[in-house]
């Protein structure tokens, strides 16, 4: 898995993760379990360098759009050692056909029902180029698959070594959203006792359930929260703002040991949630969701993103001061991002407006398109200035202690962002992106970040 520059901080000489152990690479390797004689090697770049001189037969690598430079540069790497490299993941899934450049193989959509048969396939000589996932038909489907290979990943480096997938999938269609793209409106949930069988093999107390939206499949959530109950574990992971709508809902959250959750308010403009399609989070109720949830002990991370079209050069003061309002526990922005295939990304490229086709710089800090209300300058600054004011101590401490909880956890969970903030500080100002159009980096089989090296970079974030 490729490394980001993102999530990370540096202790002495140790890299470590501010963020969850990635499932990806733990639930693949534990799909060839009929298979004992096939050894993986699992890295996550962010936190240890690649072996680049590693004697593997196969190497798999997982794009995501942000990642994709570093991953294609990787995979030339292996393929220049005559090793055969498979692609896969989310912007392999989007965008195929800019992938079939740099790998030998694809692997189109989720990998669970592929991965062990191209596994047989590359033993037996016959790898094919490109494997597609078969997609039912339904909305809803099932699909039940082994316990992930922690074993195989390093359990330190990570501030949440262990996670959980239950659900794959969004209910929703927020436009600028990648999930629903690549599920295209799919909702899968795996059997509530699978997911327990995999909660119990986690030897510690805590684990990251990264459902993007668990709770809005209400009686499903409801039947996995019962369940998780007499486990006694604690969790952390993302809902939407609907999760307050239920009281039996918050009930069992509370109960199933929810202590953190992640949520997308995304703006406080009415009129810009309804634009996004995102008209399920009602601006006028986020009282009503911080105070529900703060009541069932729950720390809130809030995110808002700057820069959608009726934002104005006002947006930064006004959303600053709603975060203080609102008293979320630990505030996030992201600047608005067209991940490629999203009718997002599809609207303001016929609009003229994409600024960057260089996906290294799709990471949501930013500016990749022409806003419509400031100029890319003032859309970029004024995100620094958000992210500054927001973690002063002066504001975070009022925010804090405002919820009323949990306070050392809220304001210690506040700190990293205050090293983040001063990292901001250092970057360079916006520059216009080159503009390149995407046909080129397609064709380009060079490595397109330059000599490789096995060091992970040394950026950092929250
Ligand atoms: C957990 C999570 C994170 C975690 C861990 C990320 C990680 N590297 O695992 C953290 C918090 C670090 C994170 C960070 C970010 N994330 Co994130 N994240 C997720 C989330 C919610 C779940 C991912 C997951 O674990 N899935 C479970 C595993 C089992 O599924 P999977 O990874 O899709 O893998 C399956 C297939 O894709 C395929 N596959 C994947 N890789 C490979 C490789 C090979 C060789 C093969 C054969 C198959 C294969 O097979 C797997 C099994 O079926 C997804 C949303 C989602 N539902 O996917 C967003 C998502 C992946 N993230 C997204 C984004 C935008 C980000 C950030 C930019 C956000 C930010 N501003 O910080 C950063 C970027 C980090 C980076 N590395 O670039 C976007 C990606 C969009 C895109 N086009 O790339 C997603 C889709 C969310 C969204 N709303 O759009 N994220
Ligand atoms: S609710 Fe969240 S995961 Fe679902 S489409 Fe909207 S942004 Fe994406």
């Amino acid at each position: 898995m490729p490394d980001a520059g993102m999530h990370k901080y540096r202790i002495f000489n140790h890299v470590r993760s501010a963020r969850e152990a990635p499932l990806t690479l733990t639930t693949l390797a534990a799909l060839t379990f009929d298979q004992p004689d096939v050894e993986y090697k699992v890295i996550d770049e962010s936190i240890d360098p690649v072996p680049l001189d590693y004697p593997a037969d196969l190497v798999g690598i997982s794009v995501m759009t942000g990642t994709s430079r570093r991953a294609y540069a990787l995979a030339d790497h292996f393929r220049g050692r005559n090793i055969p490299v498979v692609l896969g993941g989310v912007h392999v899934t989007i965008m195929p056909e800019e992938a079939r450049a740099f790998g030998d193989c694809l692997v189109i959509g989720m990998a669970d029902a592929i991965w062990s048969n191209l596994i047989r396939d590359f033993k037996a000589g016959q790898l094919k180029k490109e494997y597609l996932e078969e997609k039912s038909n339904s909305k809803f489907t099932t699909v039940s698959i082994p316990p992930p290979r922690y074993d195989l990943q390093r359990k330190s480096g990570y501030m949440m070594p262990y996670t959980i997938q239950a659900t794959r999938g969004c209910m929703h269609s927020c436009d600028f959203c990648a999930v629903p793209v690549i599920w295209q409106s799919r909702f899968v949930r795996r059997p509530i006792a699978d997911v327990i069988r995999d909660i119990k093999t986690i030897p510690g107390r805590r684990f990251a359930l990264n459902d993007v939206s668990p709770v809005d499949d209400v009686e499903y959530a409801k039947e996995l929260f019962k369940a998780m109950i007499p486990l006694k574990k604690k969790w952390g992971g993302l809902a939407t703002t609907k999760v307050v709508e239920d009281p039996e809902l918050m009930d069992l959250l509370q109960k199933s040991g929810c202590e953190f959750l992640l949520l997308g308010f995304e703006s406080a403009n009415q009129t810009t949630l309804d634009t996004i399609a995102k008209r399920f989070n009602k601006s006028d109720q986020y009282e009503n969701v911080m105070k529900e949830l703060h009541r069932a002990k729950i720390i809130v991370q809030g995110c808002f993103v700057f820069g959608f079209d009726h934002d104005g050069p006002d947006i930064f003061e006004k959303t600053v001061q709603r975060v203080q309002e609102l008293k979320i526990d630990i505030p996030r922005y992201s600047i608005y991002t067209p991940y490629p295939g999203t009718r997002l990304f599809k609207r303001l490229e016929a609009e003229n407006r994409i600024l960057s086709y260089d996906w290294a710089d799709y990471n949501t800090m930013n500016v990749v398109y022409r806003p419509m209300q400031m100029s890319p300058v003032q859309l970029y600054e004024g995100f620094r200035w958000a992210y500054k004011e927001t973690f002063k101590v002066s504001r975070i401490f009022p925010r804090a202690l405002g919820a009323g909880m949990r306070f050392p956890i809220t304001f210690f969970g506040n700190l990293p962002y205050k090293i983040f903030v001063k990292k901001l500080a250092m970057q360079r100002g916006f520059e216009m992106p080159l503009l390149r159009p995407q046909n080129t980096l397609s064709v380009s089989t060079q490595s397109p970040i330059g000599p490789i090296s096995g060091a992970p970079c040394d950026c950092s974030d929250s």
